[in-house]
C-alpha cells in the first residue's frame, strides 16, 4: 500500500504530480507555488491518514481512556514540515520538490501560520497535542476554528497597526470537515420545571460543526485528532420563529452564529467581560461535552463510569463552564442526582492555571451568566452551596460567587480533582497567594507540572544544523527521549565538537542575517552577539528594561567611540494587545530608538536594533536557532512559566534572566555558571513595593538611568514630537509597578558579564553546548507523561 510504505523521492514526486493534476486540477506547467504546496501537503497527508485511523480504531477496540484537552487557543503554526519531520520523510520531500525544479523553502513558506492563539498558552496546547501523539496517549484537542486568527502586525512610523488575519482564504489541506458531527448549542432563554425537574429552554441556538485535523506523533506511531468547532446557524429553529412573525429574533441566531467563531480575542493581558467571549467559551465547552458524552454512550458505557474513560483538561479557566455543563447534562438530561453528578465531574476534570495577574483572571457578572446561561447560573450557585456545606470551615470571603461576580478560577478549582501550576515557582505562588484557603481545604489538589516544548518542532525541525551535529555526535533517538542529550556533555571537553557547535550556530546566524537584510533592509554582523527578546509585549515582561539598557549602551559608545565594544544585534519581536496603550508605546519607542541607533555613524554598526513586524510561530522558528542570548527578564513572580525560555536554551542560547517562572528550573538544570542571573526575587519585589518612592530612589541611585530617561524625555528618539514618551518616563519615575528602575543596574551589570563572557569564545561555546545538553527535562513529553500519571490516570497505547 503506497501510504504505509516509506516513499522514495521518485514515488513521492509521482504522488505530488498526481495531486497537482487530480486534486488541484492544474497542469503542472501552470501550477503556482501554492498549488505545489497544496499537492505536497496532500501527498504527505495521505501518509498520515493510515496511522490516524489505526490509532482511532485501536482506542475504540481496546476501550481506552481518552484525554480531552479543552483550549480556547491552539497556536499551531505551519503543519507541512512538522508532519514531514514526524513521518521521517522531510529529506525525501525536499528531494522530490527540488527534483520538480522548485525551491523547498519557498514551498514550505507558502503555508500560512495557523495562528489560533495569542502566545504561551496557545503554543503550549499545540506542543502538548504533539507530545500526546508521540507518547501514544489517546486523546482529542477541542478548540474553536476561528475564521481569523491573531491579527497581523505592521509598523507605520514605528507604531503597531493591526490588520485582520485570513488563514482560511486559501483552502486548508490539513482539515476534514465533518458535517455529520454537529451539535446544537443553546443560549439565553429560561428555566422551567418539567416532570418536577429543572429544564433549560434556550432562546437561541447555533450549530457547532466539527473540523478535524490529524496530529501525528514522532515516527508516525500514533495520531490523535484536533477537533475545532465552527459555528453555523440552525435553520429549523429560525423558521419556526419566522413563521410566528418574529423576524428580528429569527435573524438573531444567524448573526450570532456568524460571529461566534469569527475572531480570536487578541487580548491576553486583561479580562474584559465581553459577552461574545463568554458565548465562545460556552460554545467550545458545550460542543466538546456533547461529543464526549455521545462517544461514551456509543460505546455502550454507563454515565457513572465516565471517569474511567474520560479525562477532561481545562486549559486555564476559559472552558471552566465545563463543570456546570457536565452536571447539567448528567442531572437535567440524564436524571442523575446532583451529588453523584458533581462527584463524576470532579473525577473527570482537571484545571491548569496559567497566570497570576489579577487583571487577567476571569470573573463574569452574575447577571451576564444569568442571562446567557440561566440554568448554569443556578448550577454554579448549587456547586458553591454544596462546597460550603462540605467545607463548613470555608472562610466567608472565599467562594465562587462573590460581589455579583462568578470567579472562574474558584469554579474551576472546586470542580476539579487536580489543579496545576506550570512551573515550580508558579505553583508555589498559586498555593501561597492565589488559592491559599482552597489549598488548605483541599491539600494535595494543587500540583505542579512544569511546562515543556516539543523537541521535534523546536530543535529537529527548526534547527537542522544543530540537529545534524547532535545526530553525528550521539546518534538518533533523542528526539523522543530528550534526556539523551546528556550524552553530549562529555563532548564539551572536545575542542572539535565545540567548534562544530559554534559553526552550526554561525550558520543559523548567517541565515538570519541574510533574512534580516532581505526583509528589513538592515545589515547585521553575524559575529555580533545576537541578543533576542521575543514574546507578547507586556509591561511585566519588561521589554522597556531591555530598550532602556540598549539606549545606555548606545550612549556609552557615543561618549567613547574609540573604546573596544562587543558588537551586538538587539532583536525584538512581539505583538501588543490592540487596546494596550503602554505596550504600544513601548513598541514605538523600540522602533524610534532603532531608527536613531541604526543610522548613527558613531556607532558604526557595532549596535543594531531589529524589530521585524508580525512575530509568530514561523518567525520564532527562524530566530531562536540563531540566538546567542535569550532575554527572560520579567519582574519576578509575574511570568507563570515561559516556554520561549526553554526553546532558546535548548538551541544553545544562554539566558539572561530573573528568578521567575521556569527560569528558576532552567538555571538549576543548565548550571548557575551557564546562566546570567540578575534582579530581585519574587519576595524582594513584594518587599520593594512597600517603599512608595522605590522608583525615584532607584533612579536617583543610577546616573546612567537618569541620563537614559532624560534622553527619552527630551525627545532624542522622537525629535518630531519631543513629548511623545512623557507618559512612559513619568510612569518610570512615579509608579514603576514592574520595577524596571529597581532592576536596571543589576541588569546592566549582567549585560556587561555577557559581553565579557562572549569575548572568550571557547568558554562561551562550552556554556552554550551545556545548555543544549542539559535541557532534556523541558521536553513536553516529560510534561505530558506527568499529566498522564498524576492528573489523567491514563496509559500509553503504544
Ligand atoms: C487571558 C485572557 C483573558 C481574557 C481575554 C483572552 C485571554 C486570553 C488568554 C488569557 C490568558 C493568558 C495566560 C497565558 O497565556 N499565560 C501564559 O501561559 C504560558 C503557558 O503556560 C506560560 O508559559 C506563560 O508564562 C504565561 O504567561
Amino acid at each position: 500500500m503506497k501510504d504505509t510504505q516509506r516513499p522514495t523521492a521518485e514515488s513521492l514526486r509521482d504522488e505530488i504530480l498526481h495531486h497537482i493534476t487530480y486534486s488541484m486540477g492544474k497542469d503542472p506547467e501552470h501550477a503556482s507555488v501554492y498549488d505545489w504546496r497544496m499537492a505536497l501537503s496532500l501527498a504527505i497527508r495521505d501518509r498520515v491518514v493510515a496511522p490516524w485511523f489505526a490509532a482511532t480504531r485501536r482506542t475504540w477496540e481496546e476501550g481506552r481512556k481518552r484525554v480531552y484537552y479543552l483550549s480556547m487557543e491552539f497556536l499551531i503554526g505551519r503543519m507541512l514540515e512538522d508532519a514531514a519531520i514526524n513521518l521521517g520523510i522531510r529529506a525525501i520531500c525536499r528531494e522530490a520538490i527540488e527534483g520538480l525544479g522548485l525551491d523547498w523553502e519557498k514551498v514550505v513558506e507558502n503555508e500560512p501560520d495557523a495562528a489560533l492563539g495569542n502566545g504561551g498558552l496557545g503554543r503550549l496546547a499545540a506542543c502538548y497535542m504533539e507530545s500526546m501523539a508521540t507518547l501514544g496517549c489517546p486523546g482529542y484537542g477541542y478548540g474553536i476554528r476561528y475564521e481569523h486568527g491573531l491579527f497581523k502586525q505592521r509598523f507605520e512610523g514605528g507604531r503597531q497597526v493591526e490588520t485582520p488575519e485570513d488563514w482560511l482564504k486559501q483552502s486548508h489541506p490539513w482539515e476534514f470537515e465533518r458535517p455529520e458531527a454537529a451539535y446544537e448549542i443553546g443560549f439565553k432563554g429560561h428555566v422551567e420545571t418539567r416532570d418536577g425537574k429543572p429544564h433549560w429552554v434556550p432562546a437561541e441556538t447555533v450549530l457547532a460543526e466539527a473540523f478535524d485535523m490529524p496530529v501525528i506523533g514522532w515516527e508516525g506511531k500514533w495520531a490523535n485528532t484536533l477537533r475545532l468547532w465552527a459555528a453555523k446557524p440552525t435553520e429549523l429553529f429560525d423558521l419556526e420563529r419566522f413563521n410566528h412573525g418574529d423576524y428580528a429574533a429569527a435573524a438573531e441566531p444567524e448573526a450570532l452564529a456568524r460571529t461566534l467563531s469569527r475572531v480570536l480575542y487578541p487580548d491576553d493581558t486583561t479580562f474584559a467581560g465581553k459577552e461574545l467571549r463568554l458565548k465562545q467559551e460556552y460554545f467550545l465547552t458545550a460542543a466538546a461535552l456533547q461529543d464526549i458524552i455521545r462517544r461514551h454512550l456509543a460505546a455502550g458505557l454507563a454515565l457513572v463510569d465516565l471517569p474511567d474513560h474520560v479525562a477532561i483538561q481545562m486549559n486555564d479557566t476559559h472552558p471552566a463552564i465545563a463543570g456546570p455543563e457536565l452536571i447539567r447534562i448528567l442531572t437535567d438530561l440524564h436524571g442523575m442526582e446532583f451529588e453523584q453528578a458533581i462527584d463524576i465531574a470532579l473525577q473527570c476534570l482537571g484545571y491548569t492555571n496559567h497566570t497570576l495577574l489579577p487583571e487577567a483572571l476571569e470573573r463574569w457578572a452574575t447577571y451576564l451568566i444569568g442571562t446567557v446561561l440561566p440554568r448554569h447560573m443556578q448550577i454554579i450557585e448549587q456547586i458553591d452551596a454544596w462546597h460550603l456545606k462540605m467545607n463548613p470551615k470555608r472562610p466567608h470571603y472565599v467562594g465562587i460567587v462573590k460581589h455579583q461576580e462568578v470567579r472562574m478560577g474558584e469554579l474551576a478549582f472546586i470542580t476539579s480533582h487536580k489543579v496545576n501550576g506550570v512551573s515550580a515557582l508558579h505553583t508555589e505562588l498559586i498555593k501561597r497567594n492565589l488559592f491559599p484557603e482552597l489549598d488548605k481545604l483541599h491539600p494535595g489538589r494543587i500540583i505542579n507540572q512544569t511546562n515543556g516544548i516539543t523537541p521535534r518542532r523546536w530543535l529537529r525541525m527548526a534547527n537542522p544544523a544543530l540537529s545534524h551535529l547532535i545526530i553525528d555526535t550521539i546518534g538518533e533517538g533523542w528526539e523522543a527521549d530528550l534526556d539523551r542529550l546528556l550524552a553530549l556533555e562529555p563532548h564539551v571537553e572536545d575542542a572539535g565538537f565545540l567548534e562544530a557547535f559554534m559553526a552550526a550556530k554561525r550558520r543559523n546566524k548567517e541565515h538570519l542575517a541574510e533574512w534580516i537584510a532581505r526583509t528589513q533592509g538592515i545589515t547585521v554582523d553575524p559575529d555580533a552577539i545576537f541578543d533576542i527578546q521575543v514574546k507578547r509585549i507586556h509591561e511585566y515582561k519588561r521589554q522597556l528594561l531591555n530598550i532602556l539598557q540598549t539606549i545606555a549602551e548606545w550612549h556609552e559608545i557615543r561618549e567613547n567611540p574609540q573604546a573596544d565594544f562587543q558588537p551586538r544585534v538587539k532583536i525584538f519581536g512581539g505583538k501588543a494587545a490592540p487596546g494596550y496603550y503602554t505596550a504600544k508605546q513601548i513598541i514605538r519607542l523600540i522602533n524610534d530608538v532603532a531608527e536613531v541607533v541604526n543610522n548613527d555613524p558613531y556607532v558604526d554598526g557595532r549596535l543594531k536594533i531589529v524589530y521585524p513586524p508580525n512575530y509568530n510561530v514561523s518567525m520564532a522558528e527562524r530566530l531562536i536557532p540563531a540566538a546567542d542570548l535569550s532575554e527572560q527578564i520579567s519582574t519576578a513572580g509575574k511570568e507563570a512559566s515561559g516556554t520561549g525560555n526553554m526553546k532558546f536554551a535548548l538551541n544553545g542560547a544562554l539566558t539572561i534572566g530573573t528568578l521567575d517562572g521556569a527560569n528558576v528550573e532552567i538555571r538549576e538544570q543548565v548550571g548557575a555558571e551557564n546562566f546570567f542571573l540578575f534582579g530581585m526575587t519574587a519576595d524582594e519585589v513584594i518587599e520593594r513595593r512597600r517603599d512608595p518612592e522605590h522608583a525615584r530612589h532607584a533612579i536617583m541611585a543610577s546616573q546612567t538611568l537618569q541620563d537614559v530617561l532624560q534622553m527619552v524625555a527630551e525627545g532624542r528618539f522622537s525629535p518630531d514630537e519631543p513629548e511623545r514618551y512623557h507618559d512612559l518616563v513619568h510612569n518610570c519615575w512615579h509608579s514603576d509597578y514592574f520595577l524596571v528602575a529597581s532592576d536596571f543596574e543589576a541588569y546592566r551589570a549582567a549585560q556587561k558579564e555577557v559581553d565579557a563572557a562572549f569575548a572568550d569564545r571557547a568558554s562561551w561555546a562550552r556554556k552554550a553546548a551545556l545548555n543544549t545538553a542539559r535541557m532534556g527535562y523541558f521536553s513536553s513529553d516529560r510534561a505530558i507523561a506527568g499529566y498522564m500519571k498524576e492528573i489523567w490516570d491514563t496509559q500509553s497505547a503504544l
